[in-house]
């Protein structure tokens, strides 16, 4: 496969930024090759600088659900951008998209616009610290929340001590207030929330996490955590930023019927362009600014260009039958990777919920952060990189998500199973 041109890109990129990339999943270190500099997308695809197509499971890490250059929410972007790009000023566009997230997810009865998932999660752990007066904060290790210093902090030495910071940089005396605990364990969480009764401020937990690559709540995991947090009087935060207008047009919470706190959203409500949102019921979401003293403020919060993508596409995810096919795409990929697998004898476990998946290089089960730990992840970048040569465009990390959008066909589909099948095959060769 030609990639003389990427080749040249990177090398420029790197002479200017960072590790020539904008965030570093995409330098594509953990897969052992150079990074695709894309030129376009359409559909479920995308074609990089020299010019070879991929069909694409990234889809830019979730928000892509309706399939890039979606014709209706192109228009709406262009209409919109000739009545200019940013007032900082409120607009009915705003409105419109608040009126959609109420409506769609009820525990949101007011909502805050952003202009990113780590923004929406830093002004929820903010507002939940200020609602209770407490400082510490409990996360689950293996998820992600953005990048706010709190939220970049690993395990201390012992289940219940203090965390200590996971990138140089975060102060540990700030570090020191966020604890965590394995995902799917709740007598973990029972021993640390009562070990630090009355000192904690909020859980936050991705209800399906995508961060340590998919992994399911199981048995009543999370009802057990709103059950706990309300005993305990401590706000729950579900980071829905990926799972928001994901797993449903109500995101995990409808779709599981445990209902947080806070709800933090991103990626799909801005439609390819920058949105993050956080929200929750009036007596909470009251205390922020300029209507309270927490304080939270943005340049291009509410953005129109950005608003606009996200109200179409979020009307798109209304209409019936979207969501059945997300299901029915996932189940066909999922079943025909997992057959390819058996039928070569590679030992893998995939887990899905809806439209967003994770093929293991583990037997498995893979029920927390340990478990994908776990993971072959050499044999994950050769798996990827075959796959690449294959036309087919994985998330690069073993632990990412994969994602379907209304725009892969079941002959995409099939086309992706044959290619893991070729793959499986030179991994067994
Ligand atoms: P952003 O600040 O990247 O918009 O959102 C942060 C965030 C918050 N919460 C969850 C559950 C998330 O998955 C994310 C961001 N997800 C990563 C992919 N795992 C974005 C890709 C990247 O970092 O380049």
């Amino acid at each position: 496969m030609k990639t003389t041109a990427s080749k040249k890109l990177f090398e420029a990129a790197q002479r200017l930024i960072p590790g020539g990339v904008n965030s570093p999943v995409r330098a594509f270190k953990a897969v052992g090759t150079i990074p695709h500099f894309i030129t376009r997308a359409k559909g479920a695809r995308i074609y990089d600088a020299d010019g070879n197509a991929f069909i694409d499971y990234v889809m830019s890490w979730g928000p892509m659900i309706m399939g890039h250059a979606q014709g209706s929410v192109i228009k709406a972007i262009a209409r919109a951008a000739v009545r200019g790009t940013s007032y900082g000023a409120p607009t009915a566009l705003e409105v419109t998209l608040a009126q959609l997230i109420v409506e769609a997810i009820p525990s949101m009865e007011r909502v805050r616009l952003v202009s990113s998932g780590t923004e929406a999660v830093m002004s929820a752990i903010r507002l939940a610290r200020a609602y209770t007066g407490r400082n510490t904060i409990l996360k689950f290790e293996g998820c992600y929340h953005g990048h706010a210093d709190s939220l970049l902090v690993k395990a201390g030495s012992g289940v219940a001590t203090l965390g200590i910071p996971d990138s140089p940089g975060v102060p540990p005396d700030l570090a020191q207030h966020t604890l965590t605990a394995s995902f799917n364990d709740v007598g973990g969480v029972e021993r640390i929330l009562e070990a630090h009764r009355g000192k904690l401020a909020c859980v936050i937990v991705e209800p399906v996490a995508g961060n340590m690559g998919v992994v399911p709540p199981h048995g009543a995991f999370l009802e057990r955590l709103r059950d706990l947090t309300r005993h305990y009087g401590i706000v729950l935060i579900f980071d829905e930023v990926i799972t928001g207008f994901r797993l449903g047009y109500g995101g995990a919470q409808l779709r599981y019927g445990v209902i947080p706190d806070l709800t933090c959203l991103g990626k799909i409500i801005g439609g390819g362009l920058p949105v993050g949102a956080y929200g929750g019921p009036h007596h909470i979401m009251k205390l922020i600014a300029p209507e309270g003293p927490v304080y939270q403020a943005g340049t291009l919060s509410g953005n129109p260009l950005a608003v606009t993508a996200g109200i179409e596409t979020l009307k798109l995810l209304k209409k019936p039958g979207v969501y059945r096919q997300l299901e029915e795409r996932g189940r066909l990929l999922s079943e025909g990777l997992l057959e390819a697998a058996r039928e070569l004898g590679v030992g893998v476990t995939l887990n899905r919920v809806g439209s967003m998946m994770t093929l293991f290089f583990t037997p498995g089960p893979v029920t927390d952060y340990a478990s994908a730990k776990k993971s072959d992840t050499l044999a994950f970048a050769r798996f990827f990189r075959a796959m690449l040569e294959e036309g087919i465009y994985l998330p690069p990390s073993q632990f990412e998500a994969a994602f379907l959008s209304a725009a892969h066909t079941s002959a995409d589909i099939a086309k992706t199973v044959r290619a893991a099948r070729s793959a499986f095959k030179k991994l067994k060769g």
